[in-house]
């Protein structure tokens, strides 16, 4: 079986807490996009794992594996990798060596551009992500195998800083000896992580011919997508499911089952349109109920109602097969819940999300609403997962089973808490 596991919004729908779900079905998880942009909690027994580079997976599947797309801070990885090693000590890692390399220059770089944006600044997560993946289409960014060269660190570092002087101007970057010092730094890392280092797309597709069960982990969600996001207020990858084929190196043709990540209102990250934000008290009170503020960054995020025009996009993008559906015990707290099956505008109903940033401001939400299911009490949940779905209120059931006509797709696992045994499938 191969699976695929994507975002369907902005980034933030819980892929972390699915991934790791879905990862006791696999014997390898792969990640393909971003970088430390992402960031995934993990609650189990033996106690709460945070992923920023590593897949989520990486607990039960034997196989882990960082391909070729993503870009990686080193010195941010080995610390990871450490941590993961003192719970799991048979870790098998392979990274990939055409992954591209974030340096702290990058991450200065991040900083100075939003500054340059000024008023059309994104609101990145200041990771160094945009500046790698520009380095890396200019044919000048710097690859994991790299480390291994002072000589070719050096030079590449000496060609990007020359590029990028403008940006650089007045930064500790500006001195030849913090350079020097951060090409020496980067190799230094290179004899930790050697070890690891690998032909992952070969890895793959041998554990692919094998028989092997993978599962693909992606980042951020389809809105944030380079292409199909809400530019320019995206992230500077692919995160739909086609990008697994280039970010990892194996076929598009060979996946079986694209598992779609939805949360059950909306939340964002960061500048740009948001069609079904909530602003106010309204909005404040979702936040603390659902502790919507960033894990890379503990900003507060953006909330919103559920976006079905933006879902029926989303799915079609990824090829969705089935949903997951996570958040829906934080959703029912709200008295008053409501969803967006269209939009309106001027010149008429609009059913798919505008691709456009002038379109997407002339469109008005058009709402369904529902009534609060309320909390969901320790009685209720031990009843869920013993005898599963129908023993949630029928409220939450009528929403999901809303959702699925909607959309016309099955919502085939829901998450109702942290807690691994709180994520069921609905059977
Ligand atoms: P960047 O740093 O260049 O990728 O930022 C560009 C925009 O993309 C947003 N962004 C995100 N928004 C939500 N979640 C993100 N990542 C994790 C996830 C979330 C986490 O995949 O779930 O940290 O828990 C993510 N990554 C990038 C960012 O806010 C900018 O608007
Ligand atoms: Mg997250």
């Amino acid at each position: 079986m191969i699976t695929a596991v994507l975002g369907l919004q902005f980034g933030d729908e819980g892929k972390g807490k699915i991934t790791d779900f879905l990862s006791g079905e696999h014997s390898t998880v792969v990640r393909f996009n971003g970088g430390s942009n992402a960031g995934h909690t993990v609650v189990t027994e033996s106690g709460t794992f945070k992923f920023h580079l590593v897949p989520s997976g990486a607990l039960r599947c034997r196989n882990i594996i960082l391909g070729n797309g993503m870009v990686i801070d080193p010195i941010s990885l080995i610390e990871e990798i450490e941590k993961l090693q003192q719970v799991k000590k048979d870790l098998n890692i392979r990274i990939s060596l055409m992954a591209h390399v974030v340096t702290p220059m990058h991450k200065y770089l991040d900083r100075a551009e939003e500054e340059v944006r000024s008023k059309l600044s994104i609101g990145t997560t200041a990771q160094g992500i945009g500046p790698t993946y520009e380095d890396k289409y200019a044919r000048t960014g710097i690859r994991m195998g790299d480390l291994s060269s002072i000589e070719i660190l050096r030079s590449k570092v000496e060609t990007i800083y020359s590029m990028k002087r403008a940006l650089l101007e007045g930064s500790e970057f500006e001195s030849r000896e913090r350079r020097e010092e951060m090409v020496r730094q980067l190799n230094s890392a290179y004899e930790r992580i050697r070890p690891y280092l690998d032909y992952t797309e070969i890895t793959i597709n041998r554990l692919y011919r094998e028989g092997e069960s993978i599962l693909f982990e992606g980042a951020q969600g389809a809105m944030l997508d380079i292409d199909f996001g809400m530019y320019p207020f995206v992230t500077s990858s692919n995160t739909i499911a086609g990008a697994l084929s280039l970010g990892a190196g194996l076929s598009f043709r060979k996946v079986d089952r694209v598992v779609g990540v939805a949360k059950a209102y909306v939340s964002k990250v960061g500048a740009g349109p948001f069609p079904t934000e909530i602003l106010g008290e309204e909005a404040e009170r979702l936040r603390k109920l659902g502790n919507e503020y960033g894990t890379t960054t503990g900003r507060p995020r953006r909330v919103g109602w559920l976006d079905i025009p933006m879902l029926r996009y989303s799915t079609m993008m990824n090829d969705v097969d089935v949903i997951a559906m996570t958040r829906l015990d934080t959703l029912g707290q709200l008295g008053r819940i409501k969803v967006c099956y269209q939009y309106a505008s001027d010149s008429g109903p609009v059913d798919v999300i505008p691709r456009n940033l002038e379109d997407v401001q002339g469109i008005r939400p058009l709402y369904k609403e529902f009534t609060g299911w309320g909390p969901l009490d320790a009685q209720t949940l031990n009843a869920v997962v013993e005898k599963g779905y129908y023993a949630l209120p029928q409220g939450m059931r009528e929403y999901v089973e809303y959702v699925e006509k909607v959309l016309g797709i099955p919502v085939e696992i829901i998450s109702l808490g942290e807690r691994r045994e709180y994520t069921i499938r609905k059977g």
